[in-house]
């Protein structure tokens, strides 16, 4: 019994601080619907699908920040998101900036969820790797607060779904190769990322221009290395003055690109992924039974970073 899966990308245009909610929902169902109407049994939506990008600025007050988190899922906002999919059978990902409580102490974490085409919540992933900074950085034409506003998840699991084993991670965990390794070891066979990728990269500008080939190229060596197919799903455009990348892509495990979006808007794209073309590389190349080696690996974890430059000098920097 061959294991399809109609994987469509939600690709989303800038959010503005000012749109609502409600508007908001309304694209995310809009593009639900247009990827029911060409056969999709999931739709991949962006990191942060809900507000605006807002680590872009420093905030102080936490009655300004609080708006921009979700205090349970779903919620009054998100309930007509999760009745269409339930009346189209259709399943989704959902980035969003999640506000819990943890023994009385506020916990925010920037958050995806899997829901399945029942309608039900079947995985919530928390970001792990938050790029950027914790203080204001005036020198920056805008801010990246990642590390301020958010909490580190714990990690990477996976979820049995849609006939076969899905994991999520969230924006710049695509650029690390023990993301996918660690999914890969739990048999991941279908990997969902959602992101935000301003063009601009303050602390390496010389970095700007090949936005694009980063993006792509992180994902198609995750996939390829670890036998899984990739989705990755962009907001994209100007938004608040910053302009992010698109190229919301679907990768094989093969490494290639089957379909991909070519606007910074709203738009939908669709690929038919078969999840048993995993087998021919998990199998075979990466095989991690036979070919890994561990006992040369444990560096990856005992330690955290490189200790010294090549000159002996010590690491220091920004992201
Ligand atoms: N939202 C992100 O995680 N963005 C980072 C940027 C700051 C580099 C990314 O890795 O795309």
């Amino acid at each position: 019994m061959p294991r399809y899966v109609n994987v469509a990308m939600g690709q989303l245009g800038p959010i503005q601080r000012s749109d609502s909610r409600a508007q908001v929902v309304g694209r995310l169902c809009d593009l639900m619907r247009q990827a029911h109407a060409v056969g999709a049994h999931l739709i991949v939506f962006p990191e942060l699908a809900l507000t605006t990008f807002f680590p872009r600025w420093y905030i102080e007050d936490e009655a300004e920040l609080n708006p921009y988190y979700e205090l349970e899922m779903p919620n009054a906002a998100t309930m007509p998101l999760f009745n269409l999919a339930r009346e189209l059978g259709m399943g989704f990902y959902l980035g969003y900036a999640e506000l819990t409580n943890e023994g009385g102490v506020d916990v925010r974490y920037n958050t995806a969820i899997l829901v399945d085409r029942s309608g039900a919540i079947v995985g919530k992933y928390r970001k792990v790797h938050l790029p950027g900074h914790r203080e204001h950085e005036p020198w920056r034409r805008f801010q990246h607060l990642e590390k301020r506003y958010f909490t580190p998840g714990p990690g990477f699991g996976v979820t049995q779904a849609f006939g076969g084993i899905v994991g999520m991670a969230l924006c710049n965990d695509r650029r690390w190769a023990e993301t996918y390794r660690v999914m890969g070891l739990q048999g991941a066979e279908l990997v969902l990322i959602g992101y935000n990728t301003p063009v601009h990269n303050a602390p390496a500008p010389q970095h700007d221009d090949l936005s694009l080939f980063h993006n792509a190229l992180s994902m198609q060596a995750g996939a390829y290395q670890n036998g899984c197919w990739v989705v990755g799903v962009a907001k994209a455009g100007l938004e608040e003055g910053v302009d992010s990348i698109g190229g919301s892509c679907i990768i094989a495990p093969s490494g290639e690109v089957v379909a991909r979006c070519h606007t910074k808007d709203d738009e939908m794209a669709i690929a038919r992924i078969d999840l048993d073309f995993c087998a021919v590389y998990k199998r075979t190349t990466f095989n991690f039974d036979l070919h890994r080696q561990p006992h040369a690996y444990g560096l990856i974890v005992e330690r955290k970073g490189e200790t010294l430059m090549a000159d002996g000098s010590p690491l220091t920097g920004q992201a």
